[in-house]
């Protein structure tokens, strides 16, 4: 008897578990908070404000640093990161790990407007760029200058991204 029913109920439990399969395949696809197009939208319709970060590559005295060597973000704020370079020499911003864990709107230099992921940019003597976007995942980042020598002279930072904060 109970065979019989479980012979009958079989094909519909198969189908129903198949179904919850591929519900939790959706869920789970849409259950990645962070780089969703809901979550960025959510920021830039916020009415927080832009935040606005500096940094210099490199100094006046040639240094081989980055000013400030720290630079601390908070997961879903929209930040403008300005870039500067006063130095004589041009020099690079390498922060993969960091760009990964971002999301760029975009990147402005002179007339130029750069759209979708960046994960270097070079300023020569005297260039400035601002870097608008929007931290995602919490972490601590390398920064460094991939011009040979410079790292190593001390051009490195670290790029912090703390949890987001409850609205
Ligand atoms: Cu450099």
């Amino acid at each position: 008897m109970m065979l019989i029913l479980w012979q009958r109920l079989r094909p519909g439990l198969n189908w129903l578990l198949g179904l919850a399969v591929s519900l939790s395949f959706v869920i789970g696809i849409q259950a990645l908070p962070l780089f969703s197009e809901g979550a960025i939208a959510a920021v830039l319709s916020s009415s927080k404000p832009l935040m606005e970060v500096s940094v210099h590559l490199g100094n006046s005295t040639e240094e081989l640093k980055f000013v400030p060597e720290q630079l601390e973000f908070i997961a879903g704020r929209r930040y403008k990161l300005i870039l500067d370079n006063p130095s004589s020499q041009k020099h690079y911003f390498t922060a993969k790990d960091f760009a990964d864990a971002i999301w760029t709107q975009k990147v402005e230099a002179g007339n130029v407007e750069v759209k979708g992921a960046i994960h270097e940019l070079e300023l020569k003597p005297g260039a400035i760029a601002e870097w608008v976007f929007v931290p995602l995942k919490s972490g601590t980042y390398e920064l460094h200058c991939s011009i040979p020598g410079h790292s190593e002279a001390g051009m490195r930072g670290v790029l912090t991204i703390a949890e987001q904060q409850p609205a």
